[in-house]
């Protein structure tokens, strides 16, 4: 017989107290370790109420395709409510990211159609390349400044910057220039309000924004600087285009960029269009830059995995003879360590949904309206769903073991992530140059864990050595 909602075990009686635990735990930070306790506390499925947030949590993958099945029409996540209380009190328009129900649905069709189709890929690959190429000479540079022939730094702030003028070519159709010596300022800061605004993010998981904003807490106002910042940097980047558009009106010869297409194209509002390109261009830095630090200290910490991976891009290389599009077909291992990288280190620490029909998981039945949870960290770390789940194992994505909902690091069906062609294709190329040019090393033994600042992020800097080949 099939158990009732209340039977699930787990803590969700008293959610204040639940609340103040989670906070001596430093919960904050440690959502995904606290996560996969309770996974090993109560099994493969616990429902728990941390202040307001109540939530029911599953692990498995087949649990995954009933939760996705009933994910309805009108696919719902979590409601951060700290980027809807910025965007009402700013009055500024939700874009892609924020909306629900048929609002959703309208924008997300034309934007598909923009942004993460197949078709549209032959026009970012061009671009994304030669950030890539202008990644690897910068590299170059600093390594022959120091006079040592190798280079050894924490990568993060020029992956930022790689990750900003990839995702801005893209949308713009023009460079923004990060790869030059001189930066603009306005550029750096962007960058430097995107790491605050997810990290003024998470407490506000668990203790309202209305209440945080009443008592002129340090952290709303922090929030509200950092998306200050997004907003007029994103608003001069877009304006910039608008003009330029409305100057040579005639029809452009090259691909003109993401926002420019909707622009031409006239089906969303331009306050939309505006909220939308804000969203991906603020989603577009640290998701794919940590990912990549992440491969890169995986590679280092295993020097022949490293050598297969270059040989497997050398043969995609030559076989290819300057397609690249034919290049990406041939290269499934390095796909495969991206995968091995979001398995281990996944940028989001759960998927969820707000399920629209009964279901039953685990034999216990959760009624419509109930937020589900995929604890996509935990499974990650799963024996039960990854056979030596320890292992940083890019090969075992070509065998024919089953990958049925394993594969989850950007979300599944029509509300997956909207970067996604973007995300791959840039970090399949990063890693392409990357290979082709340099060696990574690993400095002594430092394990690097994740700490949580509402995506996840190495606890302490990654630090690596860069050799020319
Ligand atoms: C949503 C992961 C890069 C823009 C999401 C979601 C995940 C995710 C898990 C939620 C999906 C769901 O609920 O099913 C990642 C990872 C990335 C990445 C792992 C890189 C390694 C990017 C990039 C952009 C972007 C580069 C922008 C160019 C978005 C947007 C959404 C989203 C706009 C919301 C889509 C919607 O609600 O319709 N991402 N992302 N992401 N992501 Fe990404
Ligand atoms: C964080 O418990 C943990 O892709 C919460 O590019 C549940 C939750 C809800 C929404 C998730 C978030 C987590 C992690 C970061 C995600 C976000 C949806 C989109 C966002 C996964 C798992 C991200 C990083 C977007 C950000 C876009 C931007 C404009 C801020």
């Amino acid at each position: 017989v099939v158990r009732p909602f209340n039977e699930i075990p787990g803590l969700w009686k008293n959610g204040w107290a639940n609340l103040y635990n989670f906070w001596k735990l430093d919960g904050f930070r440690n959502l995904h370790r606290l996560m996969l306790q309770n996974f090993n506390t109560f099994g493969p499925i616990y429902r728990e109420k941390i202040g307001y947030y109540e939530s029911v949590n599953i692990i498995n993958p087949e649990d995954a395709a009933i939760l996705f099945k009933a994910e309805g029409h009108y696919p719902k996540r979590l409601k951060v409510e700290a980027w809807t209380s910025y965007r009402d009190y700013r009055n500024r328009k939700y874009g892609v990211l924020l909306k629900n129900g048929e609002d959703w649905r309208s924008n997300r069709v034309i934007l598909n159609k923009e942004v993460i189709s197949l078709k549209i890929l032959e026009n970012f690959v061009p671009l994304l390349d030669e950030v890539g190429q202008d990644f690897v000479a910068r590299v170059h540079k600093k390594i022959k400044r120091t006079g040592q022939n190798k280079w050894t730094t924490d990568l993060s702030q020029e992956l930022f910057k790689y990750a900003l003028e990839s995702v801005s070519s893209v949308l713009y159709g023009e460079r923004l220039g990060l790869m030059l010596d001189y930066i603009d300022p306005e550029a750096q800061h962007f960058i430097d309000c995107i790491t605050l605004m997810f990290k003024t993010t998470s407490p506000m998981l668990y203790i309202p924004p209305a209440l945080l904003k009443q008592t002129g807490s340090k952290v709303w106002r922090d929030h509200v600087e950092a998306w200050d910042g997004i907003f007029n940097h994103a608003d001069r980047c877009i304006q910039n285009i608008y003009k330029k558009l409305r100057q040579d009106a005639g029809t452009p010869k090259k691909y003109p960029g993401v926002l420019a297409s909707l622009l031409m194209l006239d089906k969303l509002s331009i306050e939309d269009i505006k909220a939308s390109v804000t969203e991906l261009m603020a989603g577009g830095v640290d998701t794919t830059s940590i990912t990549l630090l992440w491969t890169l200290y995986e590679l280092a910490r295993h020097p022949n995995l490293q050598e297969e991976l270059r040989a497997e891009v050398a043969a995609a290389r030559a076989e290819s003879q300057g397609d690249l599009l034919e290049m990406l077909k041939r290269i499934p291992l390095v796909k495969g360590a991206l995968k091995e990288t979001l398995r281990l280190h996944p940028v989001a620490v759960s998927l969820q949904r707000y399920i629209t029909e009964d279901i039953i998981i685990q034999n216990y039945h959760i009624p419509a309206g109930t937020l589900v949870q995929l604890g996509l960290y935990a499974m990650g770390r799963d024996p039960k769903v990854f056979s030596r789940p320890e292992q940083y194992q890019p090969s075992r994505w070509l065998r024919t073991e089953t990958h049925y909902f394993r594969s989850l690091g950007f979300g599944f069906g029509p509300r997956q992530c909207l970067g996604r062609r973007i995300a791959e294709s840039e970090m399949q190329l990063f890693l392409i140059h990357f290979l082709e040019n340099f060696r990574v090393e690993k400095q002594r033994h430092v394990e690097v864990q994740s700490t949580f600042e509402l995506i996840l992020l190495p606890d302490k800097p990654i630090i690596l050595t860069l050799k020319p080949l």
